[in-house]
């Protein structure tokens, strides 16, 4: 049976994953104003991981006895000042959820939950794969600087990305 504290706590946390599923889906939308098409590919891709990150969390709440209660999901951010502005900002938020997971790992410590510390495992080396990514993505495209040609290229790249 889930302690109330951790149910609420993963409650959050599936807010947490929905919103970052929206927050790469407005990301996606600002990349085909760009005509970033590649770009925005990826970002819905992201987006549907998202979702099934909050997906797991879902089913892990049931599973150990608990309600789930869904809250109203923010409004991300719509603009951003360019491409390269739009990569960081998911690399920022990106360190935002790994410190969310590593409070919940606190949290499951210090309650003894020892199914909910297990199950967060796949959750904190999946954060491990997300900065890196993310991080990886910013340090391209600050590579390429101004170079119209490389975008371009770089940006096919970005549609090739495959969901997981
Ligand atoms: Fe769910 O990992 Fe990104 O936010």
């Amino acid at each position: 049976m889930l302690n109330a504290k951790m149910e609420k706590a993963l409650n959050e946390q599936i807010n947490k994953e929905i919103f970052s599923s929206y927050l790469y889906l407005s990301l996606a939308a600002y990349y085909e104003t760009l005509n970033l098409s590649g770009f925005a590919a990826y970002y819905k891709v992201q987006a549907n991981e998202e979702y099934a990150h909050a997906m797991k969390i879902y089913d892990h709440v049931h599973t150990r006895g608990g309600k789930v209660e869904l809250e109203a999901i923010a409004k991300p951010q719509v603009e951003w000042a360019g491409a390269l502005d739009g990569l960081k900002a998911a690399f920022e938020h990106e360190q935002f959820i790994s410190k969310s997971i590593f409070s919940l790992v606190d949290l499951a410590n210090e309650l003894k939950d020892h199914s909910t510390n297990t199950f967060l495992n796949w959750f904190v080396e999946e954060q491990i794969e997300e900065e890196e990514s993310a991080l990886a993505v910013v340090t391209k495209l600050e590579m390429i600087g101004e170079s119209k040609n490389s975008l371009y290229l770089f940006d096919r790249d970005m549609g090739k990305r495959a969901a997981k």
